[in-house]
């Protein structure tokens, strides 16, 4: 893995330090992605965005369920692998770092991180249709359809951001303030294709944030990029962890 001597420099010398991932830092945990061909991209013929979305959610909520039990049944197979390992390490390497994610399977916070931002929410939640009580789900697998809330006998439904729905109050403010004052920035296992999470390497990057990419294929970020490791975030992040404990 070649890395610049100015990355090994900014690795050394960061305060504040952000990291955005998204489906790619679980693939070698067996979490399929969305894009890169993944079984997750299409279930019963439909694309993943039409199923896993807000009008899905009102027209045929058992379907969602089905495509969620679904995918929670593979999630309840899968383990977090080294990159997830490293990020919950990174967690107390630096003055500051903020992980901001856009995966819901729920990976990040079984390696340790503590705080995650969970921008699209997560699978391992339900959340009531008419007053939001959120519920938290076993690792295994779920009856199809969870009982009504037992608040008031609403319809329980995925804590997920779905197409076409906000993300979660005061997540992506989070997020972004994080991103415009961290001095390095890590864009990992993203195709940035989905917004607005994808805005944040552009916002650190405009504050002047070093802006660093991992990941085996270019994506619309590669050329903001300051650097781009190409590689599989569980095998680059081990090199650059053996970099900064080389520089403890
Ligand atoms: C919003 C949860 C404001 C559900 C997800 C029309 C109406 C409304 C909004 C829009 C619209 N048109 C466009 C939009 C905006 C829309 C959007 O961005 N669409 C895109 C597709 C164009 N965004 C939204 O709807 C958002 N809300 O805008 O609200 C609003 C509200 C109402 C009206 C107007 C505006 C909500 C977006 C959240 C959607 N929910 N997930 C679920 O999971 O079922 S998004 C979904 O995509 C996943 O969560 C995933 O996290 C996310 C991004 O995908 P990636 O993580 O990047 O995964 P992908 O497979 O694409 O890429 C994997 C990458 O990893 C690849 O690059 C690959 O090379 C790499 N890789 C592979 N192996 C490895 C690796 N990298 C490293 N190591 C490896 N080993
Ligand atoms: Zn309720």
């Amino acid at each position: 893995m070649n890395i610049s001597e100015k990355l090994i420099a900014k690795l050394s010398e960061a305060k504040k330090v952000c990291v955005l991932t998204g489906a790619g830092v679980s693939a070698e945990s067996g979490v399929p992605t969305f894009r890169g061909g993944g079984s997750a991209a299409v279930w019963k013929g439909m694309p993943f965005d039409e199923i896993s979305s807000a009008k899905m959610v009102r027209e045929n909520l058992s379907e969602v369920w089905e495509w969620f039990d679904y995918r929670r049944g593979v999630l309840a197979k899968c383990a977090p692998n080294p990159a997830h390992v490293i990020l919950a390490e990174w967690e107390t390497r630096f003055v500051e770092f903020t992980l901001v994610t856009q995966n819901i399977d729920g990976l990040h916070r079984r390696a340790g991180s503590k705080n995650p931002i969970e921008v699209h929410g997560s699978i391992n939640r339900s959340r009531c249709v008419e007053c939001s009580r959120t519920v938290l789900m076993d690792a295994g697998t779920i009856p199809h359809e969870p009982d009504k809330c037992m608040d008031c006998g609403g319809n329980l439904r995925p804590d997920v951001v779905l197409f076409g729905e906000m993300l979660p109050a005061g997540a992506f403010e989070k997020a972004s303030e994080k991103a415009e004052n961290c001095d390095l920035f890590f864009v990992i296992g993203t195709s940035a294709l989905v917004y607005p999470a994808a805005m944040l390497p552009e916002i650190a990057k405009s504050r002047g944030a070093f802006l660093v990419e991992i990941n085996p294929e270019e994506t619309p970020l590669t050329r903001f990029c300051d650097e781009s490791l190409s590689g599989k975030a569980g095998e680059i992040l081990p090199g650059l962890n053996e970099i900064l404990k080389g520089h403890a």
